[in-house]
């Protein structure tokens, strides 16, 4: 699936919450793809953060779909309390997951385009069996829980192969990368074969810098990794 469309999901979670309506109408604006949701459980990664309430707030005020991102064990527990909307994303961890298969089904039942994530220790081939059913592949670019990260730099290598995968079986899922998306790195993400990008606190929401602004910075970056992109698998 690799085409030249590039999906921007801004994680809400690294928006300024003491203007946030204001954040969302900029996102709006400004043509972000969705809204990304962080849910931690302080269990499967060291933190807590947005509970269904509080997500259930800002979807009632904004027109932006869903994209959640679990960092939650065994989510199975709690699936049928996420709201699924047309077009939203649910992704999962493998590492979080005791019948995967089974879980990417139910997504799918429920609504949602189902995705898996990875952590950065997890290999691809982990995910071999479920390939076939998620929409989205999430590869962790740093470890999850904590926004301001440094990126793990073996991971763009890690895009590539997986990109390599999918075109040699003509799979149609879509790239996701998640952390320390940001303008010395989205050129190699976008390079490597990612699709859906998230930006946050290094990239997207920066502290003397209009989400305006950050946003067309973004869209340039990525015109820059098509470019690399075309180059290195031939258009
Ligand atoms: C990390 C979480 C991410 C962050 C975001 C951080 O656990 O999954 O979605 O919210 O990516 O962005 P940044 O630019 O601070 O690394
Ligand atoms: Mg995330």
């Amino acid at each position: 699936m690799a085409d030249n469309k590039i999906f921007i999901t801004a994680s809400i979670m690294c928006a300024n919450w003491m203007h946030l309506e204001a954040d969302l109408r900029a996102l709006e604006a400004g043509g972000v793809d969705y809204l990304h949701y962080d849910v931690m459980d302080g269990f499967f990664c060291p933190d807590y953060c947005l509970g269904t309430q509080i997500i259930n707030e800002i979807r009632a005020n904004t027109s932006l779909a869903a994209d959640y991102h679990l960092m939650i064990e065994e989510p199975a527990r709690i699936l049928d309390n996420f709201q699924a909307n047309d077009g939203d994303r649910l992704s999962i961890h493998y590492e979080a997951c005791r019948n995967l298969h089974r879980d990417l089904v139910r997504l799918r039942q429920k609504g949602f385009k189902p995705g898996v994530i990875l952590n950065p220790a997890t290999p691809l081939n982990a995910i071999e069996y479920v390939i076939e059913e998620v929409d989205t592949v999430t590869i962790m670019t740093v470890n999850p829980g904590f926004k301001g990260q440094k990126l793990v730099p073996q991971m763009i290598k890690k895009i590539e192969k997986l990109d390599e995968w999918r075109r040699k079986d003509q799979l149609n899922f879509q790239i996701c990368v998640d952390g320390n998306v940001n303008q010395d790195s989205i050129p190699a993400m976008v390079e490597a074969g990612g699709d859906i990008l998230v930006g946050g606190s290094s990239g997207l929401f920066l502290k003397n810098r209009p989400l305006a602004e950050s946003l067309a910075g973004i869209k340039n970056l990525v015109a820059a990794g098509l470019k690399l992109r075309e180059a290195r698998v031939g258009g």
